[in-house]
């Protein structure tokens, strides 16, 4: 494949990203095509990574890709859903102009064009690992394993290229992680530049955490946000979504508490998601939370105390799901390091959407406030470009895929909707 340095600068008079890059100026053209390494996210929002918000948590592997490197700090979605929002990433199209608009009836048309297909056209070595949410198999991968539908946080199953199903032992985002690298090291063909797309199902709901976290950050406290007991006052859109923490989050599915007697809209589903776990992981995971159910059916808490309570725990799981996916950024910086390949790579970070953590009093993310439609989004540059710090200039998931043909000298076509 051919590179050519000018297209960072000049393909389009409109450019973002890279413009912005080069504003402090990229320094020399690599003799080599950039590698991607593209790190994705399920529901994993800003507010709940240390590199733009410090009141909650600590992601320091996280914050090494902000550190070394760039911050977008309007960052934002096309569309805040999970198969949508993979469909605007891969096209850099709209949803109505990429044909996937909802998570129910639509099948992506993995017959049209996409950035994996254009970057593997062109040379490169491609593989995606992890949860895809496309309903049609994927294309244009030189290697995918992907999680059926949302997948399951332990013991998964994957789809493999040749269209078999296996069950993996362990909690699935070291799995994401492991097949990834497995990849990287004994599978690429090296004479080849790669992009790679990791795509977790962290930290989706319903936060299960991996055995080894589950005890961590009991003893925080977290402040409720300040709308967190919205009226909705003059806002009946608002009013009518079902995303309240109070009201909608599942005190079983969502919150574990689990007992004889006890009856919750989706219990049935929580015991078929712990049902994955081997009866060591049952023993330990139990082990943990019988003390907690015991405590919260014994206080009988109701009202504004119910809904305290349930955001705390909301809280902590999430935050705990979150720490096992830091671990594995920095396992994945470590190896690249560790391989000589940081400088020639472009390291991505980023969500599906952002999510709602409190803020009016809500969880999840159907709804189009600030907290949804932005999405965290961090870059690790290679060596060529010297760019450091915030990036405010908007920019939105349809920009990625323009933004990382121009980084591979691919042209960008022109029917992308978003711009480089
Ligand atoms: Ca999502």
């Amino acid at each position: 494949m051919k590179y050519s340095g000018q297209v960072l600068y000049s393909l389009s008079g409109v450019a973002v990203l890279f413009s912005a890059l080069s504003c402090s100026g990229k320094k020399e053209k690599s003799a080599k095509p950039y590698n991607i390494v593209y790190i994705m996210t399920d529901d994993h929002t800003a507010q709940m990574m240390s590199c733009y918000d410090t009141r909650y948590i600590n992601t320091p592997n996280l914050d090494r890709i902000a550190a070394d490197g760039v911050r977008f700090t309007n960052s934002f979605v096309a569309n805040s859903l999970s198969g949508p929002s993979r469909a605007c990433m891969i096209t850099g199209k709209h949803s109505h102009a990429n044909g996937f608009t909802d998570n129910t009836t639509c099948v992506f048309d993995s017959s049209q064009q996409t950035m994996p297909k254009l970057l593997r056209k062109a040379g490169y070595q491609t593989a995606l690992v992890g949860k895809w949410h496309l309903e049609s198999l994927p294309s244009g991968f030189d290697y995918w394993e992907i999680l059926p539908g949302q997948g399951d946080y332990y013991n998964p199953d994957f789809i493999r290229m040749n269209n078999d199903t296996v069950q993996r032992r362990g909690y699935v985002t070291n799995l994401i992680t492991d097949i990834g690298i497995n990849w990287l090291e004994n599978e690429r063909d090296e004479t080849k530049p790669f992009a790679i797309f990791l795509h977790h199902k962290a930290v989706h709901r319903d936060w299960l955490p991996e055995i080894k976290n589950l005890s961590l950050y009991e003893d925080k406290i977290f402040p409720l946000p300040d709308n967190f007991f919205d009226d909705y006052n003059g806002r009946l859109a608002a009013a009518a979504q079902e995303m309240s923490i109070a009201e909608d989050m599942d005190i079983i599915y969502d919150l574990k508490m689990l007992a004889v007697g006890k009856e919750s809209r989706l219990k049935s589903v929580y015991e078929q998601i712990i049902g994955r776990m081997t009866p060591e992981e049952r023993k330990a995971w139990d082990h943990f939370y019988d003390p907690i159910i015991q405590d919260f059916y014994s206080r009988k808490l109701s009202g504004k105390e119910l809904a305290e309570w349930k955001f705390q725990r909301y809280m902590r799981d999430y935050m705990k799901v979150v720490k096992s996916l830091d671990d594995n950024v920095g396992r994945i910086l470590d190896y690249l390091d560790k391989k000589g390949l940081l400088e020639n790579t472009l390291i991505v970070y980023t969500s599906d959407q952002g999510f709602y953590m409190g803020e009016h009093g809500w969880f999840d993310k159907r709804f189009m406030y600030e907290e949804s439609m932005r999405t965290p989004l961090i870059m690790r540059l290679p060596k060529d470009f010297d760019k450091k710090g915030d990036i405010p200039q908007l920019v939105q998931n349809i920009d990625y895929a323009p933004t990382f043909l121009d980084l591979a000298g691919v042209p960008v076509p022109e029917d992308m909707q978003g711009i480089s």
